[in-house]
């Protein structure tokens, strides 16, 4: 059965493969599974909750209205948790629109808050979360839309979690001359390194990547992913290594680090503004496998 909605998730099965699915909890329209010829592609905690009492700790949470916490505390923004709501309310699902490759949406409106996340951003809005499983290939696509008589200004971010064998073998490339800010020293700096890879703690915001430049994960010279971006011009890179693993309960086990690395595109380096009647849209590509393409900057 290509797509299968039970009541908390909905499941779909690529129809030229049976062993290629993807799994959609309806709470944050969270992906929670990809298997690629039946092998897991996304890093999910062993102590996620999956009842709608927390965030997902893995897969590909959603980040909306707000990257992290707003510091601004005039902002609209600045009385919602870290990473808005979009991640912590349910989704409708609002059916398949195509059936190869299979394509499905959702969406969450002020109508799917509760009164008091509405109070405290009290914005008419509409997202429709879009979500196409194709033969070793998963594309996530949101549009924002202002349905209301007030502009808003918004991030957006697909809180992406990948599964690896071992972060110490991993390298993420095609981010080298960037200008990244670096979220544990508060600073930003140009990123000179060709290929990043982990051997401590990390986490930086990689700001107004182009379009061109294809973010691969690479494992001991194979290509595991590569991410595809349309209107997301910035980047998160996060492992939080021992120490972080060790303060976040729903992360387990506390080795796990060692087997994710989070990649994620958004538009989290400033914020987007939009005037009533408009819409906004924002899309994650990811393949597996292929050759490693090195795309640095000619000078
Ligand atoms: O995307 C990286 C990050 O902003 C990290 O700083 C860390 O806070 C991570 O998100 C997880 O945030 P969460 O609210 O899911 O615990």
């Amino acid at each position: 059965m290509p797509v299968e909605e039970l009541d908390d998730k909905v499941i779909l099965t690529n129809p030229n493969d049976s062993s290629s699915k993807v799994t959609i909890l309806k709470y944050g329209a969270t992906i929670i599974s990809w298997e690629n010829k039946g092998e897991e592609k996304l890093w999910l905690s062993k102590a996620a909750k999956l009842d709608g009492s927390k965030p997902v700790r893995g897969g590909i949470p959603l980040v909306f209205p707000i990257f992290g916490k707003q510091k601004d505390s005039n902002h609209p923004t600045s009385k919602l948790p870290q990473h808005g709501f979009a991640r912590n309310n349910t989704w409708e699902f609002l059916g398949q629109t195509n059936e190869s490759p299979i394509i499905v949406q959702f969406g969450l409106g002020p109508e799917n808050l509760s009164e008091e996340t509405r109070q405290l951003w009290p914005f008419d809005f509409t997202l429709i979360l879009t979500i196409s499983l194709d033969d070793n290939k998963l594309n996530t696509t949101i549009e924002v839309e202002n349905s209301g008589k007030q502009e808003f200004e918004f991030n957006w971010l697909f809180h992406t979690y990948y599964k690896v064998e071992d972060i110490t073998d991993v390298l993420v490339s095609n981010l080298i001359d960037q200008n990244c800010f670096d979220q544990l020293i508060g600073e930003s700096y140009i990123e000179k390194a060709p290929a990043i890879s982990f051997h401590e703690e990390f986490d930086r915001i990689y700001k107004n990547i182009n379009e061109s430049k294809i973010i691969q994960v690479i494992d001991k010279g194979k290509v595991l992913y590569n991410l595809k971006r349309n209107n997301l011009p910035d980047s998160v890179v996060w492992n939080p290594w021992i120490k972080k693993s060790e303060g976040m309960g729903d992360f387990e086990p506390k080795t796990g680090y060692h087997n994710m690395v989070c990649v994620e595109p958004g538009h989290v380096n400033s914020m987007v503004l939009l005037p009533p009647g408009e819409k906004w849209i924002g899309e994650q590509e990811i393949s597996i496998g292929g050759e490693i393409k090195v795309q640095s900057n000619i000078y």
